[in-house]
């Protein structure tokens, strides 16, 4: 019995409730042109917003997580609309994360087990590409630490000649969209003790990170590697749009403009829907709401966007696979903390082989 009650009274002090609340911060206008950066603090008083004036060029720091260290950011000016298309060094390794959803931890120990970001959480990836295949948002705790990891991480790659490339998902559009079904439960408080209506408010298109992530692209050719959180369908195919005009439609949803005329509206109904990159599932077999795609139809998509292959998040799929004949990689093992250890998996490029890279920091061949 007396083990049992000291286990009970560890497991009880791990979990700090005032420690889970810190959230933030959440980069917002001020006013005459300034910025405020609010955060969820705790102290022996309680919960409670805290306020601090800040400006472009200015750093503001996040809280550590369990046993990472907290780290600085420095706000930059909004983000030009990011290219659908770039050409990189064949040399360049490459390092894909699927769908993250809150998991701070996992994710910045996986980065770090493979020395894209060092002991600080510092780039150190050099020319080194990083592609986060969207869904940080929804479900685990610490969405908002992901997002400001990235985004100042996609400074210090710039500057060491690397790039991190976040494109979007599904859960991104959803709680930009206002459709918060999902949010860590943590979230809606932290809106409350935030004093806003809604959590989406907190990345309205004027915020730092809401403006940033409505900058990011939801399709991304990196020489003739396509990285898309859903697939790309035969459905979407056969508009024989551009990769730039595909993400310029879902940049109008998100900005709240979609051109207007019925044409525009009934593509962005496509690209938005079940059957948009964002959402579609065909590549896997047995998904019932999703017709299953044929190899030849995967082939078709492919040489329609100048690409050999395609990686995608959004379906689980228990190790990182091939699919099609090598030509969709499905990289989404969803990350979490299992009794034997921790289950989550991401790909590096190195040399033109695809390895699949453990969270202990190993790799072997897919
Ligand atoms: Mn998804």
């Amino acid at each position: 019995m007396k083990w049992l009650c000291s286990l009970l009274l560890a497991s009880a002090a791990l979990v700090d409730p005032a420690a889970t609340m810190v959230d933030g911060p959440y980069v917002v206008p001020g006013a005459n042109r300034s910025l405020e950066s609010w955060t969820v603090e705790s102290d022996p008083g309680g919960i409670r917003k805290t306020v601090r004036r800040t400006s472009v060029g200015a750093r503001i720091s996040v809280a550590p997580v369990g046993d990472l260290p907290g780290f600085e950011v420095t706000l930059r000016a909004g983000a030009p609309v990011a290219r659908a298309a770039l050409t990189i060094a064949p040399a360049a390794p490459v390092f894909v994360v699927a769908d993250t959803h809150g998991e701070f931890e996992l994710l910045a120990k996986m980065l770090r087990a493979h020395r894209v970001i060092g002991p600080r959480l510092q780039w150190s990836f050099g020319k080194g590409q990083l592609v986060v295949l969207g869904d940080v948002f929804d479900r685990g705790p610490h969405h908002t630490e992901i997002l400001w990891l990235l985004y100042e991480l996609e400074q210090q790659a710039r500057t060491a000649g690397g790039a991190v490339h976040l494109v979007l998902g599904n859960h991104e559009t959803m709680v930009m969209r206002g459709d918060l079904r999902y949010l860590n439960p943590k979230y809606p408080a932290s809106a409350q003790t935030l004093a806003v209506d809604s959590y989406a408010r907190l990345f309205a298109p004027d915020t730092v990170l809401g403006q940033w992530l409505r900058s990011r692209p939801a399709l991304l050719r990196l020489n003739r590697a396509l990285f898309v959180h859903g697939g790309i369908s035969p459905d979407v195919v056969a508009r024989k749009l551009t990769l730039a005009d595909i993400n310029a439609s879902i940049r109008g949803v998100l900005a709240g403009s979609t051109g207007g005329d019925v044409v525009s509206l009934e593509r962005a109904e496509l690209l938005m829907g079940p059957l948009g990159p964002l959402w579609y599932r065909g590549y896997f077999a047995g998904h019932e709401d999703f017709p299953t795609a044929s190899t030849a139809d995967v082939t078709r998509m492919l040489a329609a966007f100048q690409a050999d292959r395609i990686f995608v998040g959004h379906t689980t799929v228990p190790t990182i696979t091939r699919l099609h004949e090598g030509r969709v990689i499905a990289v989404q093992v969803y990350p979490k903390r299992e009794p034997d250890g921790v289950q989550f998996e991401a790909l590096l490029i190195r040399g033109g082989k695809l390895l699949r890279a453990r969270f202990d920091g190993g790799t072997e061949p897919i």
